[in-house]
């Protein structure tokens, strides 16, 4: 997709493929049939917009649209434009993002009104870790433990890497688990690359949910997963392959479906 239009997000969009994978194949009660009320659904809130490639894709094939749409992607009155809004109407977009940082107060927002309307559906956000500079994400973090929303599921995708180097020479985030737990979150740790380790764990936080607090969970990733010349490398936070780049790439995902 990012190819096709020779531009977009591979790294972090590689990396989170597993947990958009487990979380709309596995994990969350959703119905593709797409209602922005989401009465009695789990709702996904993507904060960090820019791995929309990933996103696009798990909503396509869990039958939100068409997958030949995937082939529009970033193309002139395409309704998957490079950072989703929800103004494009395509169905499963439930909030615009690509402007980091606002995700988790939205997906605070959505548990909240859950639970004044009596229903027991959980609120999964993911969230870059570079993206976790951004201070409205603190207020976030201060408020949802105190106002016991025990309803939400924030995943941080804690890939070392962000748009101008590693997270430890930009805005070093220290211990991730340490700061959530201090501030008043279950925080759980898991290898976001790791299919088995990333089912397990999210089913875990579904297990914690209505206990009383927020549930975060640190997903250790590794940018441009699958591709080794990509792999752990901020440069392909957004940066299209050429030809023979992508061809390599391909290689090295042979289960790359390619159909649209
Ligand atoms: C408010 C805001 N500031 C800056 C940017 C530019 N920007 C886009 S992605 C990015 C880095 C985000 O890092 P991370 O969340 O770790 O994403 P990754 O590189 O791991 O995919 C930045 C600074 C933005 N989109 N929004
Ligand atoms: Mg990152």
């Amino acid at each position: 997709m990012v190819h096709g239009c020779s531009s977009g997000h591979p790294g972090g969009s590689l990396g989170c493929a597993d947990l958009l994978t487990a979380l709309y194949f596995d994990i969350m009660k959703h119905d593709p049939n797409f209602n922005m009320e989401a009465n009695g659904e789990d709702v996904f809130i993507l904060s960090n917009g820019h791995i929309s490639p990933v996103f696009y894709a798990a909503l396509a094939r869990s039958g939100y649209f068409d997958v030949k749409e995937l082939a529009t992607f970033r193309k002139l009155n395409s309704r998957l434009q490079g950072h989703p809004t929800t103004h494009e109407g395509l169905p499963g977009v439930r909030i615009a993002s690509g402007s980091l940082g606002q995700g988790m107060s939205v997906a605070i927002g959505v548990a909240l009104s859950k639970k004044l309307n009596n229903d027991h559906s959980v609120v999964f956000s993911l969230h870059g870790d570079g993206e976790l500079d951004e201070g409205q994400n603190w207020e976030a973090i201060l408020f949802a433990p105190h106002h016991n929303v025990d309803n939400l599921i924030s995943i941080v995708d804690f890939n070392g890497q962000q748009i101008d180097g590693p997270t430890k020479k930009v805005l070093n985030l220290g211990n991730l688990k340490q700061k959530f737990d201090v501030f008043g979150w279950h925080t759980l740790e898991m290898d976001g690359n790791n299919m088995d380790e990333v089912v397990a764990t999210l089913k875990e936080a579904k297990s914690l949910t209505g206990k009383g607090k927020p549930i975060a969970i640190i997903m250790r990733t590794i940018m441009g997963k699958g591709v080794d010349f990509m792999e752990n490398d901020h440069n392909w936070h957004g940066v299209a392959p050429n030809d023979e780049q992508l061809k390599k790439a391909l290689e090295q995902l042979p289960e790359t479906i390619g159909d649209y």
